[in-house]
């Protein structure tokens, strides 16, 4: 086998290597876009595919609104639910998505009752 012939394995088995590793890596995704986390984000999540261990990423306003993790009761009726739901405050709140359905609200006030839901199945 010629040198040139070892050269274009070495590089496909490294070409290989890195498009496994893409598919297999999580995606991260900024909910909402530019407009951030706010009033109305409800809907962002619809027409996309989210998986297991990908990563929300939910910017706001610190103090001014929350991310709280609720169960799907306290999505559907706008409650921190279940009582021990985890709530994120940073602003800047990093959140990895668990298989099935994942559910957050903004807990503070009534935001949550003005779109401030989503609601994603990971597959
Ligand atoms: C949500 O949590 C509450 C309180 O723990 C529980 O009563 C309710 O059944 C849960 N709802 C779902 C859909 O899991
Ligand atoms: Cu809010």
């Amino acid at each position: 086998m010629g040198g040139g012939a070892v050269v274009s394995m070495v590089v496909l088995c490294l070409l290989a290597m890195v498009l496994h590793s893409e598919v297999a890596q999580a995606a991260t995704y900024v909910v909402g876009d530019k407009n951030g986390w706010g009033y109305g984000t409800a809907g962002w999540e619809k027409g996309k595919s989210f998986k297991a261990d990908d990563i929300l990423v939910f910017n706001y306003p610190k103090g001014v609104h929350n991310v709280v993790a609720v169960n799907k009761t306290g999505y559907d009726e706008c409650n921190t639910i279940p009582s021990d739901a985890k709530v994120y405050t940073s602003g800047n709140d990093q959140i990895k998505l668990v298989k099935g359905l994942n559910n957050f609200i903004c807990g503070i006030a009534s935001h949550c009752d003005f779109d401030m839901k989503i609601q994603i199945l990971a597959s």
